[in-house]
């Protein structure tokens, strides 16, 4: 028996002094030091009684521990279930309670209003803070730095990562090992990702693309990281001179486009840039090569699916095109009212089949059975067509969904605060073009009957419960929704009348 994920990503690395992690501040951490932390993590862990297949709910922020922790989880057979550190207690009750984690770990500044919410669910808690402080780290002093892999096979799960739904209710995807590691492999091979890269990573590591995508590539190639807290534009510049490469969100390229300071000779050593988890506009793309003279390489992913596309390494990374399926990734078009496959070049909804595609949603039969076919295909929700040299291109989505400088948002969630406060007869949450975000939340309201809603009191109440990142950046209040003759609101007719409120 063995521990497939832990083994290929973490284990080759026992005893190896080589440099994994760099701070801002010079520290480098060794992927053996990062190995002890982690084995100590997952004493901790084991020993306050959670066995393989408990859950680990995790919002902290960024920090080597964090990834340790990670680390620990997968090493100690035990399910990963990373949260944006900007969702409200709100938010993380229901994640709490849905997944039955066992335990939740948190920032100390976040303890006292999750304590009461840890124990009503039985879940114990420990902290965890950006500077490795807190309960968690604490106890791990005090542990051996080496730890017994837990025996775990292919088809296990590894993470939950939670996404947003059309009804509003956030749904768990279950990754097993082989989801996370088949894409790994992919990735790292697909570009061509080696020991000698030094990976600029500035995102977040609780979604897909920082902890998946950048992390799992730099781990299997035996590479190392910069690993930034956040993307802070001064940090980034002053980082890229001792990267070779760097992942983002489009965001991240536009803010770098936006300072003179990014230039060729800036960028002259760097051997690859990958922009995903929204579209890179081809203006972007062209915009990049004629400052820098690289060519972003563009993927396109999901949480359920990890990567699905890539443009290549060698040969023409296409603007406005998210490359070719990747190897071992079947992709299909299909009539989303039929499930037909469409004939080549149609515009249809994109499915996807392969060892990346997650197991299901936890404890949601009917959804997973609405997105996951019997056959394994994974319906997207993503339109799209394969152009006749077999580079595929997004060009909408089959579902209500604002992407906020790489962050998900799902109108609904939205609407439903919204609907709820007093002198509302409805509303209708859309996303319109920002500059900097790709995409912003404008929120559309509807007075009931002889009634003024209180804009100001609406957007106190979404504060309270929603992420701020999900938050309207402006509430309008309007006579009426649009609707077509079956009484649908058209979100189109509105996304276009308002698609000018934040371009400047
Ligand atoms: C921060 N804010 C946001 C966002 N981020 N609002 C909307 N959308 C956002 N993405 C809030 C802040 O709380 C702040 O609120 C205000 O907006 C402005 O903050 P700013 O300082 O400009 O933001 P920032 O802290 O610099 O963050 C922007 C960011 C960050 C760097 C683009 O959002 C980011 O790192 N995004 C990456 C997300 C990501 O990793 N997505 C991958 C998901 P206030 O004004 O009140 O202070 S995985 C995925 O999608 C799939 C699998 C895939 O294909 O990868
Ligand atoms: P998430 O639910 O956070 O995993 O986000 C997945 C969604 O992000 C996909 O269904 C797409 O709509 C979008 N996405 C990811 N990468 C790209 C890309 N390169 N271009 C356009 N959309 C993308």
């Amino acid at each position: 028996m063995a521990n497939p994920l832990f083994d290929r990503l973490f284990g080759t690395h026992a005893g190896k002094a080589t440099p994994f992690i760099r701070l801002a501040d010079g520290t480098v951490l060794s992927h053996q030091d990062f190995l002890g932390t982690a084995a100590q993590i997952a004493h901790v862990l084991t020993q306050t009684g959670l066995t393989p297949g408990d859950r680990v709910a995790v919002q902290v922020e960024k920090s080597p521990e964090a990834l340790a922790l990670y680390a620990a989880c997968v090493q100690a057979g035990l399910i990963f279930l990373p949260l944006n550190t900007a969702y409200t207690a709100d938010e993380l009750s229901y994640f709490i309670e849905n997944s039955g984690a066992s335990v939740v770990i948190c920032d100390s500044r976040n303890e006292a209003t999750l304590t009461p919410i840890a124990k009503s669910l039985s879940a114990g808690l420990e902290t965890l803070n950006a500077n490795g402080s807190g309960t968690l780290m604490d106890q791990a002093a005090a542990m051996p730095l080496s730890f017994v892999t837990v025996d775990r096979e292919g088809s296990d799960l590894a993470a939950f990562l939670y996404t947003s739904g059309t009804t509003g209710r956030s749904k768990g995807a279950m990754l097993t090992q082989d989801n996370l590691l088949s894409n790994a492999e992919t990735l790292a091979q697909e570009w061509r990702f080696t020991a000698d890269d030094v990976l600029l990573h500035a995102l977040p590591i609780f979604h897909t693309h920082g902890l998946f995508v950048a992390s799992n590539v730099t781990l299997i190639a035996g590479g190392s990281m910069i690993f930034l807290p956040k993307f802070d534009l001064e940090t980034v510049l002053a980082a890229l001179p001792d990267a070779t490469t760097m992942m983002g969100v489009p965001t991240f390229y536009t803010r770098l486009l936006g300072d003179a300071r990014f230039n060729s000779d800036l960028t002259a050593h760097m051997r690859l840039f990958v922009s995903g988890s929204a579209p890179l506009l081809a203006e972007t793309h062209v915009q990049f090569e004629t400052r820098t003279g690289h060519r972003i390489l563009e993927r396109y992913g999901m949480t359920e699916t990890n990567m699905n596309t890539s443009n290549p390494y060698e040969g023409d990374r296409r603007a406005g095109t998210v490359g070719f399926p990747l190897p071992g990734v079947e992709l299909k078009i299909t009539d989303p009212a039929s499930g037909e496959t469409l004939p080549q070049g149609d515009v249809g909804q994109i499915e996807v089949r392969g060892p990346n595609v997650f197991k299901g949603y936890w404890q949601m039969p009917e959804k997973t059975a609405a997105e996951l076919r019997a056959d394994g295909f994974f319906i997207t929700g993503d339109l799209g067509r394969i152009d006749a040299d077999g580079y595929v291109h997004i060009v909408g989505r089959n579902k209500d969904l604002i992407i906020s400088g790489g962050y998900n948002i799902y109108p609904k969630e939205i609407e439903l605060v919204l609907d709820e406060q007093p002198g509302v007869l409805e509303t209708a949450v859309i996303g319109v073009p920002h500059p900097d975000f790709g995409e912003t939340v404008l929120g559309v309201v509807v007075a009931a009957p002889g009634q003024t809603p209180d804009t100001e009191a609406m957007m106190v109440a979404v504060q309270k419960q929603l992420a701020r990142f999900k938050h309207p950046r402006k509430l309008i209040v309007i006579d009426e929704l649009p609707r077509n003759t079956m009484g649908k609101v058209q979100k189109n007719i509105l996304r276009d009348s308002y698609k000018d409120m934040f371009q400047t």
